[in-house]
């Protein structure tokens, strides 16, 4: 049984797994770009590697170079992380044929789900709901996509088989349209993935997504770790994440329903390791699979903090074959948790990347506060790979003890040196439509602007706390009765314990 693994990432993810590692008691094996030589990763692990250049293919993505660290460190296992080849079934079967540990699913599974249509098909077969769209897995033609789309209807999306981040999606209102769109949308897919297959799915509009967490050991025990809701990000890129979902957390039976589906979409597979599956979910609480990311995500610790589950170490555990730890039945969600993607980039300045080195920092700390980071003052951050520098993460009793203080938190982190979205998060703290869970997909894009949030900031959090209230529940009566009392004193603290009492 291995009791070394190497880590082929970089950044916070790479630390997060390090530190799963050490409290394993397991030793570490760090992979670095030329790029990444005075990065946390590689001060963190008990050796470090140089794989080459900065940009991803010549280093984070050799997964050639890879294996052959690992076999010459003596590593037994390799943990991807997410992104580079965490998805990449050849990359895994590669570990496999090497004698090496995958910590991650098998290659059948990354394959199966990492083909959409394959992955439609597959959990369909099983029973799971999957949106109305074109059947079967092999290439349909142009012609045949023509004949199908009007069975389907309008408005329908085309998207990539290889997919996945919104490339090679488009969407079509009406069939004339849609010669044109399949032309660019195969262009697209052929040149991010190198495969321009597609295929067809009815459009929901205006629909929030909800993923749920899986763990499946080698003996055949899979669970789920409660949801996540992930429908606050713009362009494909994630900005925040919260679990319970405000959306059904008062719904346990609809929580059950999921679990239980998800739970059997992984099975359809054989899956094996920690997994997650995506759902839309409508205004009327129809639930439709999306598709399943056969890796550890970004959002994990939002699911870990509600939990108590290290989903890290559970991974390696299953990965070295034992039993998992947990049934289903142990399985309780206490609490609520909400993440902050920190990234370098601009938010006054459409979220444009910035690098630079980071010359001071200071991080939140205190009660109910995690804070996952890749970076440290002194280091600095190049345009190489994606902006996550750290996600900032809180637990509270109730969502509106975590809203308020992620405020806290959002107020005492400092970083000097490159451009973060802080303040972006800090205004979404303030909104609305975010206090009152109101928000879906296209919230961020289509409703939020730096520049509205900004305006009247004055006295803006004792403003904003009556209003969230109030829209929180501007359906019931209750809410009614508040806005006739016409309080005045509007402290968090009351604010807080209002808002609880209408909870109930
Ligand atoms: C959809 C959809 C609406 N209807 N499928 C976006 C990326 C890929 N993972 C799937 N995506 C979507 N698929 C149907 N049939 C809307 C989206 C979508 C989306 C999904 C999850 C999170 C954010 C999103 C933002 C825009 C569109």
């Amino acid at each position: 049984m291995f009791s070394k693994v190497l880590i082929a990432n970089r950044g916070e993810i790479a630390v997060r797994i390090i530190r799963a590692c050490r409290e394993l008691g397991m030793q570490t094996v760090a992979v670095y770009s030329e790029a990444d030589r005075q990065a946390l990763h590689v001060r963190y692990a008990d050796e470090a590697y140089l794989l080459g250049p900065a940009p991803s293919r010549e280093s984070y993505l050799r997964g050639d170079k890879i294996i052959e660290i690992a076999l010459q460190s003596q590593a037994g296992g390799i943990h991807p992380g997410y992104g580079f080849l965490a998805e990449r079934a050849d990359f895994a079967q590669a570990c496999l044929d090497a004698g090496l540990a995958f910590v991650g699913p098998k290659p059948s599974a990354i394959a199966a789900m990492g083909d959409k249509a394959v992955a439609r098909s597959t959990v369909k077969r099983a029973g799971v709901p999957v949106v109305p769209g074109t059947e079967g897995e092999g290439s349909l033609r142009d012609e045949e996509l023509l004949a199908l789309a009007p069975q389907i209807g309008f408005p329908l999306l085309i998207k990539a088989t290889a997919g996945g981040g919104g490339k090679g999606m488009r969407e079509v209102r009406a069939l004339d349209e849609m010669p044109a769109l399949l032309l660019s949308a195969r262009r697209e897919a052929e040149a991010s993935f190198g495969d321009g297959n597609v295929y067809l799915e009815k459009l929901l509009e205006g629909a929030r997504h909800i993923e749920f967490q899986i763990l499946a050991d080698t003996q055949g025990t899979v669970i789920h770790l409660g949801e996540r809701e992930c429908s606050l990000q713009r362009r494909h890129q994630k900005l925040l994440e919260e679990s319970p979902s405000p959306f059904i957390s008062d719904d346990d039976e609809l929580r059950q329903k999921m679990g239980a589906v998800a739970v059997r979409a992984a099975q359809a597979v054989g899956y094996v390791n920690a997994g997650t599956i995506e759902f839309l979910v409508d205004k009327d609480k129809n639930f439709f699979f999306l598709e399943m990311n056969t890796r550890l995500q970004v959002e994990h610790p939002v699911t870990e903090i509600i939990t108590g589950v290290d989903i890290v170490k559970e991974q390696i555990r299953i990965a070295r074959g034992r039993q998992m730890r947990y049934t289903q039945e142990d399985i309780r969600l206490n609490g609520w948790a909400i993440e902050c993607r920190i990234n370098a980039e601009d938010p006054y300045n459409n979220f444009l990347p910035s690098t630079g080195r980071i010359s001071h920092s200071l991080l939140p700390t205190g009660p109910g506060v995690r804070v996952d980071t890749g970076v440290y003052p002194g280091f600095e951050v190049s345009p190489y790979y994606d902006s996550l520098i750290s996600k900032l993460i809180v637990w509270g009793e109730t969502r509106a003890e975590a809203i308020l203080r992620m405020r806290r938190a959002l107020e005492e982190y400092k970083i000097v040196g490159v451009r973060t979205n802080i303040p972006f998060h800090q205004n979404l703290m303030d909104s609305h439509r975010f206090m009152g869970g109101q928000y879906d997909t296209r919230f961020v894009e289509e409703r939020f602007s730096m520049e509205a949030a900004e305006e009247g900031k004055i006295d803006r959090s004792d403003i904003s706390a009556i209003i969230a209230t109030l829209v929180a529940h501007q359906q019931t009566q209750r809410a009614a009765h508040i806005i006739q009392r016409g309080e005045r004193d509007t402290s968090n603290w009351k604010w807080l314990s209002r808002w609880e009492r209408l909870q109930r």
